[in-house]
This record gives C-alpha cells, structure tokens and sequence, in this order.
C-alpha cells in the first residue's frame, strides 16, 4: 500500500545524514552524527527484537548526547570539537577512572565512535562480498576488530548470538531499501568514504587528547 510505502526505511536517506556531519573546516556536527546514529537504530530495529539489547545502549548514549545539545550549555556541543573542548577545560570529563562525570559526552561519543568503525568494517564486507556470503560471519569479524576488545565477555557473548539470527545477504539487502544488488554496492560506495572520514577525524580528535581510552 501507498502508506506502507512511506514508511519504508531506506538506508541511503540514513547514511546521507553522515554527509551534513562535515562543517567546511572539517568538523563534526554533533546533531546529524546522533541524527545518524538515530536512523541506523531505526533499522536494526527493523530486524528484530533479537537486537533490542544492542539499539536499547545505542538509543541510551543518542540520548545523553541530544541532553547535552539541548542543555543550558548547548552551544558548547555543536560540534564534537568544541565539545571536547569545553569539557576538558571544565574538568566535565572522568580521564582515568568513573567518578563524577558518567555522562561525559567525550566518554559517551567515543563509544559509538568505536561502533561507528563496526559499522565501516561491516559495510566494506557487505560491499564487497558475493552471493553466498555470510551476514553472520561478516558482522562477528568487524565486531571482533572494532567493539570487542572494550566489551566484557557477556556482552561478546549475547552479541555474537544476535549476529547468528541476522538475516541472509538477499534478504539483508531487502531490508535495505536500496533497490537491486548492484544499486547497494554502489550506494555502500559512495557512502563510505564520508563514514571512513568522520571517523578518522574524530579518531584523530581523541588521539591529540589521549581520550581514547575514557572509562
Ligand atoms: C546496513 C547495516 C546497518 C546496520 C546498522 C546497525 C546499527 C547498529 C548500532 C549499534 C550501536 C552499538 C553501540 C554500542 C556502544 C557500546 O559499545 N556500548 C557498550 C559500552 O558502554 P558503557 O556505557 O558500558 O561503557 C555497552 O556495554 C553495550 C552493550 C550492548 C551490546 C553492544 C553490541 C554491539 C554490536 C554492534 C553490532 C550491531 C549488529 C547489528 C547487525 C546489523
């Protein structure tokens, strides 16, 4: 039907967003990395309640994020620079051990950051695999070059579990909404590239600041 039609998520409208994330200068825009973020928990939804444990933490960290943006100090966290910024100089920031400040946005952006990398290992395997490709496989292998590492062994657990039940590569690409095959790769192409820079900026953001292993 035309209504079911609407609602239809389309991936490409998502990854879009990490388009307008770049200011001219090469900063990064605090409200469409969240807006991002908020459109790649609207598809893992999609695929199941399987995930719920996963889109739940994600949704939790947007959260903490838009309170900061939408906070008396708002102006301070339009871009991730000025946010780290303005938190280290106001001492807004646990560097070595949780204390006062569990909701940092440096501590809370660095942990999507680090899936933002899950989630440009994962697409480059999605880009270039073939047919019989396993979703699975391709998931569990970014996951354990990326987010692993900082998660305790229950956490590795459930999520290799959910990994399991994802959806076969044709039916994946369904949920997409991009179109044919082809039209993902090149989609995943040309979408790439703009997630692979904002990381690497703001890789190289936390690595002058020795933020990169904020408890
Ligand atoms: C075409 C592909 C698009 C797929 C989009 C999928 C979006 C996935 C969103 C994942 C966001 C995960 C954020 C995880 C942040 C995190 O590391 N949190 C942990 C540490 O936080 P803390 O505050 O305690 O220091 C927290 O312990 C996490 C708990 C939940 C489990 C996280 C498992 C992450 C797996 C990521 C892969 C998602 C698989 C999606 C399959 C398509």
């Amino acid at each position: 039907s035309v209504a079911s039609e609407d609602q239809k998520f389309c991936l490409r409208e998502v990854l879009d967003t990490f388009k307008l994330c770049l200011s001219e200068n090469k900063e990064v825009y605090l409200q469409h990395y969240v807006a991002g973020w908020r459109g790649l928990v609207k598809f893992l939804n999609s695929l199941g309640s399987v995930f719920g444990f996963i889109s739940k933490d994600a949704v939790n960290k947007i959260q903490i994020l838009v309170n900061h943006l939408n906070g008396e100090n708002g102006s301070q966290y339009v871009t991730i620079q000025l946010m780290v910024k303005y938190e280290l100089e106001n001492e807004l920031v646990d560097l070595t051990k949780r204390g006062s400040h569990p909701e940092s946005g440096c501590r809370t952006l660095l942990r999507l950051h680090r899936a933002l990398r899950w989630l440009e290992l994962f697409l480059e395997r999605l880009r270039t695999s073939t047919e019989d490709s396993k979703t699975s496989v391709m998931c569990s292998e970014a996951y354990n070059e990326s987010l692993a590492p900082h998660h305790p062994w229950v956490v590795r657990k459930a999520a290799g579990m959910a990994f399991c039940v994802l959806p076969g590569r044709p039916a994946f690409f369904e949920v997409m909404n991009v179109g044919p095959p082809e039209q993902v790769v090149a989609m995943l192409g040309e979408a790439l590239p703009l997630i692979s820079e904002v990381y690497q900026i703001t890789e190289e953001l936390y690595t002058q600041h020795n933020l990169l292993d904020l408890p």
